[in-house]
């Protein structure tokens, strides 16, 4: 429904400054079209990423950033840091953030507030675990966890990344069935807990093993408005998953 596609690339902890600097001059040379495009590379290396990548291709994401403003709290970068550098995207609650490092909802709507309140626009990440699909739990969990945040997702400044967590990384992409009817679901919810027209308006990537292969199939269903790419996006094809979006 009209909803302008988005894709992500997710850099997670992976590349040294050289291999950074041939992606984003592989990225300076891809067909955009109608697609709107975020790379999220280490926050090392944004400077670097900002500098050279045009900014009619792709933005600079971060991919997490603080639940608390500036000050003592050693180790962490706020929403205030992003903001002062130009980054306008972050991505919050990856599942890699929630189990590895113990984040959970009640945090994750923490994050999204103040990110939010500082102006970024966010990437918010759910899904349900393997044994979660396999004992029909899934949308109890993906209500579960947008629960807290559904007052505050905005179409302008809110994408929502459904990564269904046993397809991240694994080889295993959800089929076009269980994507489009998770994600059609989560669209119902969203009607229910904010409004039907931020849930029409709102986009939903999918996420989990998607590649140069499986994303026009994917791309096609109604209810995948792009996609957030792990492995995918530090290869080649990552430029063929923007285009079968444009
Ligand atoms: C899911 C995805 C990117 P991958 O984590 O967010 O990674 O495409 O490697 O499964």
């Amino acid at each position: 429904g009209g909803r302008k596609m988005i894709v992500g690339g997710n850099w997670k902890c992976n590349l040294d400054q050289a291999k950074a600097a041939a992606l984003v001059e592989q990225l300076n040379g891809m067909e955009v079209g109608n697609c709107e495009v975020v790379v999220a590379p280490v926050f090392l290396h944004i400077p670097m990423v900002m500098n050279t990548l045009k900014k009619d291709k792709a933005l600079v994401s971060a991919q997490n950033c603080s639940f608390t403003g500036m000050g003592a709290y050693t180790g962490d970068i706020s929403a205030e840091h992003l903001v002062d550098m130009g980054i306008q995207w972050v991505i919050l609650g990856h599942s890699e953030r929630r189990q590895y490092f113990k984040e959970d909802d009640e945090m994750l709507a923490k994050k999204l507030e103040y990110a939010l309140s500082k102006g970024l626009k966010v990437i918010y990440c759910i899904g349900e675990q393997k044994e979660q699909r396999e004992n029909g739990t899934t949308m109890d969990v993906c209500k579960k966890q947008l629960e807290g945040v559904a007052k505050m997702l905005n179409p302008e400044t809110v994408v929502i990344a459904y990564e269904p967590v046993w397809a991240i990384g694994t080889g295993l992409v959800a089929t076009p069935e269980q994507a489009q009817d998770t994600q059609k679901s989560i669209r119902e919810y969203i009607a229910s807990a904010a409004s039907p027209d931020v849930a029409a308006k709102i986009r939903i990537q999918y996420g989990g093993s998607v590649n140069g292969k499986n994303c026009a199939e994917l791309a096609a269903l109604e209810d995948i408005d792009g996609f957030l790419v792990g492995g995918a996006s530090l290869k080649p094809e990552f430029t063929d998953i923007v285009k079968a979006c444009s």
